[in-house]
C-alpha cells in the first residue's frame, strides 16, 4: 500500500524548495534552488535502498533491481517561475514512493524498476531537456545556443551544476534499456475535476508548436499622425489578431492559441514603440492543424511587414508533435485501476510532458489525476489528498504490474 504520510510529507518537504513571496514555487532548472531540491531528492532516492546517478544532461536517475530493461516511473523536477507544488513533483515522488511500496510488499520482479526526474521540461532554457537528451535527439550545438531570458547559457548552468554539456549525447538510452515509462501528472484542465472521475488514462498528448515573434518599427513622440507611424505594438496586436482567426478557420474550437509573454520597447508611454515581442503557442491533437497555422503565421508576417512598415520575423521555439500512447501499457494502467476498484476515463492530455517525448520511442503513458478547478501553472495549483493517493496507487500497481515477475 502506498504511504500516504511519507508521500505527503514528501511533497511538502520538495515544495520548500524554490517557495516564493507570493505562495507559488520558483524552481527553475538548475538554478540554485533546483541544485538543493535535486539533492535531497538523490538523497531520498538513496534512503529507498535506490543507486543514482546523474547522466549528461542532468537527469537524476535512481534505480531498484538487477540488469534489464527498467520500468521506469518520473517526471520532472524544475517549475516555470511561480508555478504549483504539484506539476511535475507529484511524479517524481509517486514514483520513488511506488518504488518503496514494491519493495516492502516484496514482490519478484523480472525488471528493475527505476525512478527518473527530468531537466529542464519547463524551457528555461530549452524545454523537455532532459527527456531529449535520453532520447538521443539533442546536439552540443543546440546546447551551445540555448539561454534563458536573461541571456544565461544552458551550457554555463550545466557547467555550474558540474555537467559538460559537450558530452549531452552520453544521456541517449537505447530503445532497449527501458520496458516502459510511465507518468503520473495532474491534469492541469477540468475535465477530470468537473466529472468527478479521480483518474485519467491518457492514450496522447496534443501537438504544441511555439514560435517568438519579434517586431521592428519605428520610434516615435506620442502626437505623431496615426497615418504615417511604423508602430511595432500595432503591428503585434495585427498579427495576434489575424492568427487567432486563422487558428478557428484552420482548427476549430479545439485548436488553442497562448500569447503569454509579450514586451514592448522602450515602454515609455508617450512613445511609439519600436519594437515589440511575443510568444505565440499553438496546441492541437493534430499536427497537420499546427502546420498550416505555421505557414499562415509566416504568410501573416510578410503580409503586416509590407503593409506596416514594421519587419515581423518569426523563430520557431518548439515544436513537438502529438504523441499517441503506447496500447499495453495504457491497458496495464486501465488493469492496475480495475484492481484496485478505482474509475478510471480515457482522455487526451493538452499539456506537454516528458512521456510524450519518451513515448516517440519507448512504450510510454501517463496516468492523470484531477486538481482543483483544473488550474495549474500558478499558485493556486492544488490537488486533493485522496486524489494523490489514489493516483500514487495506481501508478504503483501499473510499475508492479509492468515489472513482476
Ligand atoms: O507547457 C507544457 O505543456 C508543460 O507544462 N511544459
Ligand atoms: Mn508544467
Ligand atoms: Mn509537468
Amino acid at each position: 500500500m502506498i504511504n500516504e504520510k511519507r508521500l505527503m510529507t514528501d511533497l511538502e518537504e520538495l515544495a520548500e524548495f524554490g517557495r516564493d513571496d507570493s505562495g507559488g514555487i520558483t524552481r527553475r532548472s538548475f538554478s540554485r534552488e533546483e541544485t538543493s531540491a535535486r539533492k535531497w531528492f538523490e538523497e531520498r532516492l538513496r534512503d529507498a535502498g535506490m543507486q543514482t546517478r546523474v547522466d549528461a544532461a542532468g537527469n537524476i536517475i535512481g534505480r531498484f533491481g538487477k540488469q534489464g530493461p527498467a520500468v521506469a516511473g518520473g517526471s520532472h523536477i524544475d517549475t516555470i517561475r511561480n508555478g504549483g507544488k504539484y506539476d511535475g513533483s507529484l511524479g517524481i515522488l509517486a514514483a520513488l514512493e511506488s518504488v518503496r511500496c514494491i519493495q516492502e510488499r516484496g514482490t519478484a520482479l523480472a525488471n528493475p524498476l527505476e525512478v527518473i526526474a527530468f531537466a529542464d521540461e519547463e524551457e528555461r532554457f530549452f524545454g523537455f531537456f532532459g527527456s531529449y537528451a535520453m532520447t538521443g535527439v539533442v546536439t552540443a550545438n543546440e546546447i551551445e545556443e540555448a539561454c534563458d531570458e536573461s541571456g544565461i547559457r544552458l551550457s554555463d548552468a550545466m557547467k555550474e551544476y558540474g555537467l559538460d554539456y559537450r558530452r549531452v549525447s552520453e544521456a541517449k538510452r537505447d530503445r532497449s534499456a527501458i520496458k516502459a515509462f510511465v507518468e503520473l501528472h495532474i491534469e492541469q484542465g477540468p475535465l477530470l475535476y468537473n466529472q468527478g472521475v479521480p483518474i485519467g488514462v491518457v492514450n496522447g498528448v496534443d501537438a504544441d508548436y511555439r514560435f517568438g515573434v519579434s517586431f521592428r518599427g519605428r520610434r516615435d513622440h506620442a502626437g505623431f499622425p496615426m497615418s504615417n507611424r511604423r508602430d511595432a505594438f500595432a503591428a503585434m496586436c495585427s498579427v495576434v489578431q489575424t492568427m487567432d482567426h486563422y487558428r478557428k478557420e484552420i482548427g476549430g474550437n479545439n485548436t488553442r492559441l497562448t500569447v503569454g509573454d509579450v514586451r514592448v520597447v522602450p515602454g515609455i508611454e508617450n512613445v511609439v514603440p519600436d519594437q515589440a515581442y511575443c510568444s505565440m503557442d499553438f496546441r492541437d491533437e493534430r499536427r497537420l492543424v499546427l502546420q498550416r497555422i505555421e505557414s499562415a503565421l509566416k504568410d501573416t508576417a510578410e503580409k503586416v511587414t509590407r503593409q506596416s512598415g514594421v519587419t515581423v520575423h518569426v523563430e520557431p521555439i518548439l515544436r513537438i508533435n502529438d504523441v499517441p500512447f503506447d496500447k499495453e501499457v495504457c491497458d496495464t494502467i486501465r488493469e492496475a485501476a480495475r484492481d484496485l476498484g478505482i474509475a478510471y476515463r480515457d482522455m487526451q492530455s493538452g499539456a506537454g510532458h516528458d512521456a510524450q517525448v519518451m513515448g516517440q520511442h519507448i512504450p510510454a503513458a501517463m496516468i492523470f489525476v484531477p486538481n482543483t478547478d483544473g488550474r495549474s501553472h500558478c499558485p493556486e495549483e492544488h490537488v486533493s489528498k485522496q486524489h494523490i493517493f489514489l493516483g500514487a496507487s495506481v501508478l504503483c500497481r501499473t510499475m508492479e504490474r509492468l515489472a513482476r515477475a
